[in-house]
């Protein structure tokens, strides 16, 4: 493993599920943590609980917001500036419907944050790794970047843009020590479906009855794993699903 004590991580969506707990994994090696969100009086509970290990900064932020993420970041405090590992994990999903029957707003929803939120994190903080020559950029992907499902195609059109992001990213910085990764998960029991149904917690609970789905925990150790390869080392893109999920669309379930 190698060493990033010490070294900047801004997470973004770090309020709530993978994005909070990478936080508390990144919190044990000792890293100072930039954590980024909408709720800032939950980023400020989990602060507190992560004061005892290593020095944080909370940064109360809409990433779909340009000149806000612009102004937050050019106004971070001297000691933040350099982020070394930028956590592009802040996304959702609204709505399970039809394509010809969804809710545009949804839709604007999705892409402002899923795409356009990870784009300006992403413009506004490499050029100052690329200067100082050291980052990684670890972007969260999902599976359904990679296959679609019914009624989730604005979804997964969003996360198979943060794949060729990913990709695309990683070609410009070729020649540069500069890493980027994409950690693709399956399902996942967070607040993800609580949001992806604008609030019906009866229905999220659905998502997962009778499988035994990854945790936020899981997704974090992989995130730090991936963090602390050596220099020459880039886990690239990496899908990670629960044993009871083997595609975007199937999964087993046990009757209760
Ligand atoms: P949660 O809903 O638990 O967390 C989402 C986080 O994103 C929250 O901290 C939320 O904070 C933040 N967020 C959302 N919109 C914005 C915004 N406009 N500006 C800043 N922060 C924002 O879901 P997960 O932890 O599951 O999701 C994290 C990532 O993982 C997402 O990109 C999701 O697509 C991806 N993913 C999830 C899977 C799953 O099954 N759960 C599987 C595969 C990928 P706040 O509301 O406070 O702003
Ligand atoms: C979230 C997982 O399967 O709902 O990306 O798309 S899934």
């Amino acid at each position: 493993m190698a060493a990033i004590q010490d070294k900047i991580v801004l997470i973004t969506g770090a309020s709530s599920g993978i994005g909070a707990a990478c936080a508390k994994a990144f919190a044990q090696e000792k890293v100072k943590l930039i954590l980024v969100a909408r709720r800032l009086e939950r980023l400020e509970e989990l602060a507190s609980e992560l004061k005892q290990a290593t020095q944080v900064h909370c940064l109360s932020l809409d990433v779909c917001d340009r000149s806000s993420v612009e102004s937050a970041l050019k106004s971070l405090p001297e000691p933040w500036i350099n982020v070394d590992i930028l956590i592009n994990n802040a996304g959702l999903s609204r709505g399970l419907d039809k394509l010809y029957e969804a809710d545009i707003q949804d839709w604007e929803e999705m892409i402002d944050t899923n795409i356009k939120g990870l784009l300006y994190m992403t413009r506004l903080l490499v050029p100052g790794m690329v200067n100082r020559e050291q980052g990684h950029i670890i972007n969260i992907g999902s599976i359904a970047g990679h296959q679609a499902y019914p009624g989730g195609s604005v979804y997964c059109a969003t996360k198979a843009a943060v794949r060729a992001l990913s990709e695309g990213l990683k070609m410009d910085l070729l020649g540069t020590p500069i890493r980027v990764s994409s950690i693709d998960p399956g399902m996942v029991e967070t607040e993800f479906s609580q949001v992806r149904f604008h609030g019906d917690v009866e229905r999220a609970k659905k998502v997962y009855q009778g499988i035994t789905p990854l945790t936020a925990e899981d997704i974090a150790d992989i995130v730090l794993f991936c963090a602390s390869r050596p220099p020459h080392v880039n886990i690239s893109e990496l899908v990670v699903l629960a044993t009871d999920q083997s595609s975007a669309t199937l999964v087993h379930r046990r009757s209760e």
